[in-house]
């Protein structure tokens, strides 16, 4: 499989750290404000996030056509979630629980057209939208994002991390403190920081971009301090929540403190 790396990759790669917004809510004109926001990156969340497949069809219009680059993580690591969503015209996915070099083939191998991989043809908003010259560039544009977020992808991400077809890695916090065993949400913690050192390491060393899930913004920027190339800064979610949380303290003219971002 073609280890070429799609231009948009190059430019994040160079720096300096590309900022992402995670929409959960299947409102159209959030996901509209998220694209226009200066953003370089959106995902929608198809895993855990409230919306569905319907869903991803009725937001896409309001972000395809803009510079942002359009992401959706999967349910699960499976073909036809993979080709669904590259069909509905995302630029890439992000697939969750990736625990092995196998697994991450399988992702990849979705994501392209073979003799690359096994992904079948029908990619009906890119067609809509450029016609089928799409087809001669897709395997070498798309966004494979594996994520590692179990002891086991830990064990195996340096064979993850080098598995032909895969874009980057993405870390996904919460889990990966489920799967160390470390208190969830405790990020200081040395198992979990050398865990993710480990994702780091073995992302710059395969030439791929890692990529963090920011709970709060300053996660996000600590990541990026850290060398990651890209993260997500929060989700409308958080957004939403601090932004209500801020102006009742205002209004209320009390100083309490916001409890957490959450999702
Ligand atoms: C995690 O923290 O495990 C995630 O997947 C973020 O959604
Ligand atoms: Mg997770």
């Amino acid at each position: 499989m073609s280890l070429h790396v799609p231009e948009v990759i190059q430019q994040w790669q160079r720096g300096p750290g590309a900022l992402g917004v995670w929409c959960n809510l299947p409102e159209l004109h959030m996901a509209e404000t998220a694209a226009r926001s200066g953003a370089q990156w959106l995902c929608f969340d198809l895993q855990h996030g409230l919306m569905d497949y319907s869903d991803l069809l009725r937001l896409m219009p309001a972000v395809t056509g803009t510079d942002i680059t359009v992401l959706v993580r999967v349910a699960m690591n499976s073909p036809d979630q993979i080709g669904r969503a590259l069909d509905a015209g995302a630029d890439g996915v992000i697939v969750p629980m990736v625990n092995s070099a196998e697994e991450a083939a399988a992702a990849a191998a979705a994501c392209r057209y073979p003799p690359a991989g096994n992904r079948s043809c029908g990619p009906m908003r890119h067609a809509m939208l450029e016609g089928l010259a799409y087809l001669g560039s897709a395997n070498d544009r798309v966004l494979c994002f594996p994520m590692i977020e179990t002891r086991e992808g830990v064990e195996n991400v340096e064979a993850i991390a080098n598995t032909a077809g895969v874009t980057g890695l993405f870390v996904g916090p919460m889990d990966l403190c489920f799967g160390l065993g470390v208190p969830p949400g405790d990020f200081n913690n040395q198992t979990f920081t050398d865990a993710v050192g480990d994702i780091l390491r073995c992302s710059h060393s395969a030439g791929i971009a890692p990529g963090m899930f920011g709970y709060t913004a300053e996660l996000a920027r600590a990541a990026l301090d850290e060398g990651f190339v890209f993260a997500s800064i929060g989700s409308d979610i958080s957004f939403y929540r601090a932004g209500l949380q801020q102006a009742m303290r205002a209004a209320a003219g009390t100083d309490a403190d916001v409890k957490s971002a959450g999702y």
